[in-house]
């Protein structure tokens, strides 16, 4: 079926000429939908929707917020097989997982109609008699989301939910390989009852991610995707101070140990680099190994990657998915390229798969004996391609684990509680996983990294009140 998408201002489809069309990577005859390319004037009509709607939506009662919530909560949860479908039709993730992200998307979503009930203030006794002090949050404004196409629907609900839970409205960008679960998203919103121009959908490019960066009436933006974007994102807030929180990428590593339960390895490491096509901002890329379990490890892991069944995203036998375009496929080749050239030996995989169907094919790949400064350990590929590193112990595994320039998260396989409690203090990242792969995160937690991962207050879960709200503090004398 063949969608016609709009972009969604005050409440009605604003159409266009549908100049733009997203394609199911893992067939490329099949036309997933046609949308219009929005651009500045699209940003202004809905972010002027998004200011008039303001002052009622942030004055409403946290129920009536909380009560919307928790209806688009059910309704994406009664419709999850065909959203499901829907996105890994779109994204190229496989069934289980997109129907996976819809329930985490539909969970959000009711994790923040419990949010907006919550008290986010405090009372306090003054420094000074016969004055109290309080503080409570209210809401900032209008944001400006921008979102990645690697998490469709859970990661426009994950901005849009505490969003609008503090009482803020919205104007949202989907990414443009995927606007059509954004699509979807945004009309479940508003038929479980988001007034006019709280929420706002405009699809479209860079335009129209730009005109929001940079638009006098939006008040704070957050943004997922690449860090050159990141980095121009953060710098039109700032010349405006508008506030801002990035999630770019990541480089994450997962050490194995020699005292590491050898399956739990390979499961980790084949779900952390593999699963989701390896896109995934959490991915496993860099596996550290020491020299005791080297060997084996790694002939275990490419004997598993080896025998992963990568095909069709709806297809009940697939494992691994397509790339989403042929820009991010190339990208993945790019990089085992480099690789090779730097001395890795490619244990599997490493080139594109041509199967009956016409799409992004690629074999999960496995690179050994890889150096840690070599591009391939520094860079983030978003590809299925893990890199390994042989060290001669933990010390040296988490000194490497430390380096570059990101700290979103990390993970550790051992049976040593001595070393998983010294990795998960003495790790720069965000996250850190203990006999877990790095991917694959809780929805009512925060969710962020250091350096140049993440800028800005932490998302998510219990940590998404800093930044979707603002304290006021108030003195009362009386
Ligand atoms: C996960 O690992 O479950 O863009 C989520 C990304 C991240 C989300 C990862 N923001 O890949």
């Amino acid at each position: 079926m063949l969608e016609a998408l709009s972009h969604l201002i005050n409440g009605e489809k604003v159409g266009g000429e549908s100049s733009g069309q997203s394609l199911n990577p893992s067939n490329l005859d099949d036309v997933v939908a046609r949308y219009p390319k929005g651009g500045a004037a699209e940003v202004d009509r809905a972010v002027d929707a998004a200011r008039s709607a303001s002052p009622a939506w942030s004055e409403a009662s946290p129920e009536v917020r909380s009560d919307v919530l928790d209806k688009a909560g059910s309704l994406i949860m009664n419709r999850a097989k065909e959203l499901g479908t829907l996105l890994s039709r779109e994204e190229g993730k496989t069934l289980p997982e997109g129907t996976g992200e819809v329930m985490r998307a539909a969970r959000i979503c009711k994790y923040f109609a419990g949010e907006a009930l919550r008290r986010h203030g405090q009372t306090l006794e003054s420094t000074r008699p016969g004055i109290d002090v309080e503080t409570y949050r209210e809401p900032v404004g209008v944001f400006g989301l921008i979102t990645p196409w690697n998490f469709p629907i859970a990661i426009p609900a994950w901005k849009s939910a505490p969003a609008l839970a503090f009482g803020n409205t919205v104007v949202l960008k989907p990414a443009t390989p995927t606007p059509a679960i954004a699509h979807a998203f945004a009309e479940i919103l508003i038929e479980a009852g988001v007034p006019p121009g709280v929420f706002n959908l405009v699809i479209g490019e860079g335009d129209v991610g730009r005109a929001i960066v940079n638009h006098a009436g939006i008040d704070g933006i957050s943004f997922t995707g690449s860090q050159s974007v990141g980095a121009s994102v953060a710098e039109g807030a700032a010349k405006r101070q508008a506030r801002v929180q990035l999630e770019m990428g990541g480089k994450n590593p997962l050490v194995v140990l020699d005292d590491a339960d050898i399956d739990r390895a390979v499961m980790c490491a084949i779900d952390g680099a593999f699963y989701g096509t390896g896109q995934r901002c959490t991915a496993s890329s860099r596996i550290i190994v020491t020299e005791g379990i080297h060997d084996r490890f790694v002939e275990a892991l490419a004997e598993k990657a080896r025998s992963l069944r990568v095909g069709d995203a709806l297809d009940p036998q697939t494992q691994i998915g397509p790339a989403v375009s042929e820009q991010q496929l190339e990208q993945n080749l790019h990089y085992v390229e480099i690789a090779r050239n730097e001395g890795g030996r490619v244990l599997t995989g490493g080139e594109p798969l041509t199967l009956d169907k016409r799409g992004w094919y690629m074999a999960p790949t496995v690179v050994a004996d890889t150096q840690p400064a070599q591009r391939i350990n520094c860079e983030e590929v978003f590809g299925p391609v893990a890199s390994t590193v042989k060290v001669r112990d933990y010390e040296e595994a988490l000194d490497i684990a430390n380096r570059g320039q990101f700290g979103l998260s990390a993970g550790i396989v051992t049976g040593s509680l001595k070393y998983a409690r010294h990795f998960r203090r003495n790790i720069r990242a965000g996250m850190v996983m203990i006999n877990l792969p790095t991917a694959g995160v809780d929805y009512h937690v925060p969710f962020g990294g250091t350096r140049k991962s993440s800028y800005g207050a932490r998302e998510q879960g219990f940590a998404a009140v800093e930044f979707y709200s603002q304290t006021k503090t108030a003195y009362i004398w009386s």
